[in-house]
């Protein structure tokens, strides 16, 4: 049997449903994280709760569980399920309550779900490299809540799937953002250049790892708005994501980055991202 989270309890998977009136359903009134599984232990577990608990405080959700109890909650889920490789998907919404845009009565507890899934580390992309698209970001000025409400981002992913690429690269004017489910770096002259996080992208914690591994190996980093005219010149491209790790960006918009190749110092990033992963799960 897979077991899935309903709120709070380890329930069959198949017998996991929520009520119509749901407000994730019917406003995506609520937040979400993805977390990544190697060796069956959970990566980056407390920057992802806390994430997780920053997000529903800024929409004014209180969790009705501690950080300790949704982490042994998770715990046990993936033990359950024998989870080897793969993400966990947890969310939590406002709950179920007569539909009305305002927030419902205190007494209607938030709803938390999780599920896990198998999902193999992506080898042949972190390898090659992946092709992306330029598409304006036409998402709200809060991205850096973990929101429900992906329709800005689906639509991007849509546009670039149907061109026969990976990601779909955002940007507000001349301004990049993120991509649509990934952060976006640029290397320029041996400099790692990144969107800083503020209210226009998420803080992914797969960038914060770089931006960590970055400064303990003297690998100089700036955390600005670049442009399309900057991204358009890089040397190296790279995104980085809970299920995409470190990944080479070899195309932008029909053009090849560089020489088409995954650059130097994006493979070092890789390496050095590998090498993180392994002491919190155990080697790859
Ligand atoms: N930017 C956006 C808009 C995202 O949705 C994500 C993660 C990221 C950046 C990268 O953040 P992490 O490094 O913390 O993953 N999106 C998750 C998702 O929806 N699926 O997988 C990851």
């Amino acid at each position: 049997m897979t077991y899935a989270i309903l709120n709070g309890t380890l329930i069959d998977r198949s017998e996991a449903m929520v009520d119509i009136e749901d407000r994730g359903y019917q406003f995506g009134d609520g937040v979400y994280e993805v977390i990544r599984v190697y060796n069956g232990k959970m990566f980056t577990i407390k920057e992802h709760l806390d994430r997780f608990v920053k997000s529903s405080e800024s929409i004014g959700i209180t969790l009705p569980y501690s950080i300790e109890q949704l982490s042994e909650m998770l715990e046990e889920l993936v033990g359950k399920n024998k989870l080897h490789t793969g993400i966990v998907y947890m969310q939590v919404t406002r709950g179920v309550a007569p539909r009305n845009h305002s927030f419902p009565a205190k007494e209607v507890v938030p709803a938390l779900t999780a599920y896990t899934k198998e999902l193999p580390r992506p080898a042949e992309n972190l390898k090659n490299g992946v092709k992306t698209i330029l598409t304006e970001d036409i998402r709200w000025l809060r991205c850096d809540i973990k929101s429900l409400n992906l329709l800005g981002s689906i639509l991007a992913k849509q546009q670039a799937a149907e061109k026969g690429c990976f990601e779909a690269i955002l940007h507000r004017g001349q301004d990049v953002t993120e991509g649509s489910s990934t952060n976006i770096f640029i290397v320029k002259n041996g400099v790692v250049i990144t969107h800083q996080s503020d209210n226009l992208i998420l803080k992914g914690i797969t960038k914060d790892v770089v931006l960590q591994v970055c400064a303990a190996n003297n690998i100089p980093v700036e955390e600005r708005t670049f442009t399309l005219d900057e991204l358009a010149a890089a040397d190296e491209v790279f995104l980085s994501s809970t299920t995409g790790e470190v990944m080479p960006i070899i195309e932008v918009g029909g053009k090849k980055v560089g020489n088409g190749v995954p650059g130097p110092l994006t493979s070092r990033l890789q390496d050095l991202f590998t090498q993180e992963i392994e002491k919190q799960c155990g080697s790859l």
